[in-house]
């Protein structure tokens, strides 16, 4: 079997989505999720330039030997626009190796380590009051797992709340202007805020209710050791990248002083990235998504790395995520021994149009299904439909104008 086609679609069905399609001469295709939320051209370049010529005419079921070259043959290595190139590769190929073989996914990984796979989903509120509600409104929806963001007294934006028009959980703003949102940020505020909010919060549902919380990159080490001792009693199931991890000795400062369960990873591209926060065992949960590591081939090595050190996994899975992407990590949550929990936010009706998949959602639980491969078809001429539109992720700045991480 050959490689014949790799063509690049674009579509922009609330949000934008890249993906990969390759057609081998027996008629089989595969699918690669290639999104990288506000950079997306970046990816679609690189890949009908650089890789697409590499790909045609070569045996697709050779998927290590298609990642390699890949990966190391560029020279220059690693990065999110290469790693999420080189992941629409990978999981096409699984895809199609998996509709060869008649099997859903899953089953080439190993087969099912767990009858289903336990979600957790995104409630978000200005104040403490509409966050209740919307903890409630994803219990309605079925999740058993909720991670809860506020707005801070005093700020006008914080990322993860929706705030009017502009969804900034989603963190684009689907507008031809497509400048940055500028949010604003003031990191005192916050640590005083958040302690009152998971209190409020376990008060209104209880000690069981798992519970997490993204402090997206903003925190020093000290104060990211502060609030993590200060939120104990809150028992998170997770605080997620509390710190920047560029440096990933920081997190030992964390890691001393607090046993709140640390995530950290969604930004991250390969192994190296995690090389010390696994290796010492600073963490508890590797974020990555298939879509911005490189595909399923160096997920799961990531994921057996880890579980030599006792860490489990919770795939970043966020609306930026198509569900070709989301499809590709739910077949591993479901394979690994050591899956922790999968993000999932759903998609819209739009999305799920031009994206048909097999996968399921119920009980707040995700099932891959039993379709042959990762079990998603894109729809080429809605998608087409729904034009690119450029959009940017937003911007934080604190009060006196200093730009602060977002
Ligand atoms: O901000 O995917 O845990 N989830 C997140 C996401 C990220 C977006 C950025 O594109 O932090 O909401
Ligand atoms: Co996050």
């Amino acid at each position: 079997m050959k490689i014949v086609d790799a063509a690049v679609f674009v579509t922009c069905p609330g949000r934008n989505f890249v993906t990969l399609k390759i057609t081998t001469d027996e008629g089989v295709t595969g699918l690669g999720d290639a999104t990288l939320n506000g950079r997306e051209q970046a990816v679609v370049t690189y890949l009908r330039e650089h890789v697409v010529p590499l790909l045609i005419g070569t045996d697709p079921h050779r998927i290590e030997d298609t990642w390699q070259p890949l990966y190391r043959g560029a020279y220059w290595r690693r990065g999110p626009v290469t790693m999420a190139a080189i992941a629409a590769v990978d999981v096409a190929l699984w895809d199609i190796k998996a509709k060869v073989a008649n099997l859903p996914l899953y089953q080439l990984l190993g087969g099912a380590s767990r009858d289903r796979v336990r979600t957790y989903g995104h409630a978000n509120g200005r104040d403490i009051p509409e966050l209740l509600d919307s903890v409630r409104a994803r219990q309605a929806e079925g999740y058993q797992a909720s991670r809860v963001q506020t707005g801070v007294p005093g700020l006008e934006k914080v990322y993860g709340v929706h705030t009017g028009e502009v969804i900034a959980a989603n963190a684009t703003r689907l507008d031809q202007r497509a400048l940055p949102v500028v949010e604003d940020w003031d990191t005192p505020a916050y640590l005083r805020h958040l302690p009152t909010v998971l209190e409020a919060v376990r008060n209104e549902f209880g000690p069981e209710l798992p519970l997490l919380h993204d402090a997206h990159h903003r925190l020093t080490p000290l104060q990211a050791a502060k609030l993590g001792k200060d939120i104990e009693r809150y028992e998170l199931f997770w605080l997620e990248d509390c710190t920047p991890a560029e440096n990933q000795q920081a997190f030992r400062v964390v890691r001393q002083h607090t046993t709140t369960p640390l995530a950290v990873g969604e930004v991250f591209n390969t192994v190296f990235d995690y090389q010390t926060l696994v290796s010492a065992q600073l963490i508890d949960y590797v974020r990555s998504a298939v879509t911005h590591f490189g595909g399923v081939s160096p997920l799961r090595k990531l994921f057996d790395f880890a579980d030599q050190h006792q860490i489990k996994s919770g795939i970043h899975g966020p609306e930026d995520i198509s569900p070709v992407g989301m499809a590709a990590a739910i077949h591993l949550d479901l394979a690994v021994h050591n899956f922790g929990i999968q993000e999932y936010s759903g998609h819209t009706d739009a999305t799920n149009e031009v994206f048909r998949h097999a996968y399921t959602f119920t009980d707040g639980h995700l099932h891959p299904g039993e379709a042959p491969g990762i079990g998603v078809e894109y729809d080429e001429e809605l998608g087409a439909a729904h034009p690119y539109v450029p959009a940017y992720l937003p911007v934080n700045r604190l009060a006196d104008g200093t730009v602060h991480d977002w």
